[in-house]
């Protein structure tokens, strides 16, 4: 049975509640975190809370717990559920409150860690590669929701995630509201031309992914060189190999991309690389 964490207590799946005047479930209001645990350690712990606290002190959230206590619940959380290999998802609503949006009816923000699985696509896809389009919603204006905040309501994503499915395809590519290329639904995108990887700079308004510096760092240390870039479509299509990255997703190619083939339309060896690299790091 799985056990959830919610403010600093556990209870069995079916016990574990929040109420229906939650802000978090009636506006969307409230931040999260994915993150996975690999061999028993979760990876880039510190990197992920950092991310939550500032997501939410962005959206005027104070989180009731301090960020030490709140990676020690989460490791406490992991091994109550015996998880060597697995998904997080730490959840921060704002809490109840009375209808109407002001967040200065809610007083007690839910603190949610789910201990699970997650297989974002299938395995065959990281062997073959995945093929994606390009979604006609694009991805929100840094001054509308900033897409650096990881927040509860991920509608902009979800309504390209649509647009994906119903295009036969299990992800789309989001461009900003300039036209340029900024990221996936739920991952990071990177492409390699001419032997250098190229992936959009955090101001082309896209979540700034830990997997993706993760990946960079990993490029770094193997001597390939990292451009961050803006890129448009043109660039996807007339490149070498591309691939996303996120926590769920983790090192995935893509060799298809609204009908054009990428490459050779195999997975590439830059691609390859990258993902047995990513493994050897997640693991040790
Ligand atoms: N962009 C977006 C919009 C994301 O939501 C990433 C990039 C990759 O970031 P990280 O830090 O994970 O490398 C994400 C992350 C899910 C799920 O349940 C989605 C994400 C992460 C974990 C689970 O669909 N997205």
């Amino acid at each position: 049975m799985t056990k959830i964490y919610i403010n600093g207590k556990l209870f069995d799946q079916h016990e574990a509640r929040v109420s229906v005047y939650d802000h978090g479930l009636l506006y969307g209001d409230g931040v999260f975190e994915g993150m996975r645990v690999y061999s028993g350690k979760v990876f880039r712990l510190k990197e992920h809370i950092d991310r939550l606290y500032e997501s939410a002190r962005h959206i005027w959230l104070e989180i009731p717990l301090s960020r030490e206590q709140l990676m020690e619940d989460t490791i406490a959380t992991v091994k109550a559920n015996h998880k060597q290999d697995g998904y997080i998802r730490l959840v921060v609503t704002r809490g109840s409150g009375s209808l109407g949006l002001d967040p200065r009816k809610c007083s007690d923000p839910q603190i949610i860690i789910i201990v699970d699985d997650i297989t974002m696509y299938p395995p065959e896809l990281y062997e073959n590669g995945l093929e994606i389009v390009t979604a006609s919603t694009i991805r929100n204006h840094h001054n509308a929701v900033n897409p650096r905040v990881k927040s509860l309501n991920y509608l902009n994503n979800i309504l390209a995630k649509i647009e994906a499915i119903r295009a036969g395809c299990l992800e789309a590519i989001m461009l900003n509201h300039n036209g340029e290329v900024a990221e996936c639904t739920g991952d990071n995108i990177f492409l390699v031309k001419k032997g250098v990887l190229r992936t959009p700079p955090i101001d082309a308004g896209i979540l700034d992914g830990i997997t993706r510096n993760a990946v960079i760092e990993l490029a770094r240390a193997a001597s390939i060189p990292v451009q961050e870039w803006t890129l448009t479509r043109h660039d996807v299509y007339a490149a070498d190999e591309c691939f996303l990255t996120g926590t769920a997703a983790e090192v995935i190619p893509v060799v298809k991309c609204d009908g054009r083939t990428i490459g050779t339309g195999k997975p590439g060896a830059i691609t390859k690389q990258l993902r047995e690299r990513f493994f050897q790091l997640a693991r040790q």
